[in-house]
């Protein structure tokens, strides 16, 4: 079916050749985003609009969709779905309760409330397709396949984490799973994430290859104001990439607002300026994003190129484990809490007789069990050597330098030992 969204953006050909889609325009006065802030939104003039932008809302993919299928996934589909949004949550939940009782260290970032960006998403991709993400990277992970044992136990710092407890919360990576990482430097996920895309398309392109791989990078929108954002649209649209750049627009950037910062706060729009597909999605309903998600990883397959794709969600605890959460306005807070996308997706699968409330609650049940385990193993791992704090630091051992008696401090077996006094 010829969707909206396979409009094609023209670099320097006639509009008219092209099926064109408008975004549904907000009033002047109406909120952006569903913040209780407003914002002035400027009058677009649509003639000029259908000259330049392939821009869809995404509420057309999913009317578009509706009559042929009411019913927008399987039981056996919104059962997955469901196990996931579960798995983040309680993970998350328990991630809490372990970092207050000393269990972690350093900073701590939690993904609740935006669940369903995660699930939408990476539950449609199989396992040589890539994920990167930021330092909110715990339940990407999980979403792609790292086990809860192997997250818990990299938060714990235990040589049976993911990257064996040196990378910790903010750098969750697997080579197994093409989790590309967590990156703590926002925006520096993007170029590798186009990196990732790029040798997909090498593969394909010039290998000969069977690689159909796509990538999805996840950032936030305060970081959507660094120029690496901006530097790989260029790239991944000049170069068709199949990528899918997913925008998880909380509305906040620590205690920033997306609204005061942003000169114009509609990041979807800058897909079509960069000539590829920017869409605007409720990243409250994992239906819709796993509407719009399809849709964008079915052309990145197709070597139709990148999209753009913001995703309005909230979260639901403070920046980080450290952050009181004192700046957000009570009123947008339980605004969202009433959205709960986990709630929704319950309420979907009830409603439509896909599952009956004892089969969700044996999923939590699960869950629960599968978290808790999750944390006895990371409690009882191993701690690393002390000499793994030198690997994997530099490539050459000799960038350790040298030492007082003027060798390389790596030639010194006290050094790699970790016994050295340095
Ligand atoms: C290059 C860089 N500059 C500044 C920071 C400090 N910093 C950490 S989180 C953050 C806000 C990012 O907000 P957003 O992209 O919206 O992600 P969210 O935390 O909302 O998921 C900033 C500026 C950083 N980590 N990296
Ligand atoms: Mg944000």
């Amino acid at each position: 079916m010829a969707t909206a969204f396979s409009a094609t953006l023209p670099l320097h050909g006639s509009s008219q050749e092209n099926r064109l889609c408008f975004p549904t325009r907000l009033p002047p006065s109406s909120s952006f985003l569903g913040s209780t802030r407003s914002l002035p939104v400027r009058r677009l003039n649509h003639a000029h609009a259908a000259r330049r932008s392939p821009v869809v809302a995404v509420q057309e993919i999913v009317k578009e969709k509706k009559p042929t299928n009411p019913l927008l996934i399987t039981k056996e589909e919104g059962l997955v779905l469901y196990e996931d949004m579960i798995l983040g949550r309680s993970f998350e939940d328990m991630c809490a309760q372990m970092y207050y009782r000393g269990k972690m260290f350093g900073f701590v970032h939690l993904y609740n409330g935006q669940e369903a960006v995660s699930t939408g998403f990476i539950k449609l991709l199989t396992k040589s397709d890539s994920v990167v993400s930021t330092y909110r990277d715990h339940v990407h992970a999980l979403s792609k396949g790292v086990s809860a044992r192997a997250v818990m136990s990299e938060l714990f710092g235990k040589v049976t984490g993911c990257c064996r407890g040196q990378g910790g919360s903010m750098h969750m990576f697997s080579k197994e799973h093409n989790m590309l990482g967590g990156f703590a430097f926002i925006g520096e996920g993007i170029p590798v994430a186009t990196g990732a895309a790029f040798t997909s398309k090498y593969k394909r392109e010039v290998l000969k290859q069977d690689c159909d791989d796509v990538t999805v990078a996840f950032f936030g929108d305060g970081t959507c104001n660094n120029g690496q954002f901006y530097e790989c649209l260029n790239m991944a649209a000049l170069y068709k990439l199949p990528i899918i750049f997913v925008v998880e627009n909380n509305l906040w950037a620590i205690g920033m607002s997306h609204l005061r910062s942003t000169s114009d706060p509609e990041i979807w729009k800058k897909g079509p300026a960069f000539g590829m597909p920017g869409v605007h999605v409720d990243g409250m309903d994992v239906l819709k994003v796993r509407e719009v998600a399809k849709e964008a990883v079915t052309r990145a397959r197709r070597g139709e190129g990148p999209t753009l794709v913001e995703c309005e969600t909230y979260r639901f605890r403070g920046h980080s484990l450290a952050d009181p959460d004192e700046l957000r306005d009570a009123a947008e807070k339980a605004k969202y809490a009433a959205r709960d996308p986990i709630t929704a997706l319950k309420k979907y699968l009830i409603e439509n007789k896909l599952a009956n409330e004892g089969e969700l609650k044996t999923i939590e049940k699960k869950i629960d069990d599968l978290v808790e385990e999750a944390v006895e193993f990371a409690d009882a791992s191993p701690q690393p050597g002390r000499s793994q704090l030198l690997e994997n630091v530099f490539a050459d051992p000799k960038g350790f330098g040298i030492g007082p008696d003027g060798r390389y401090r790596c030639e010194d077996p006290k050094f790699t030992e970790g016994t050295a006094q340095v």
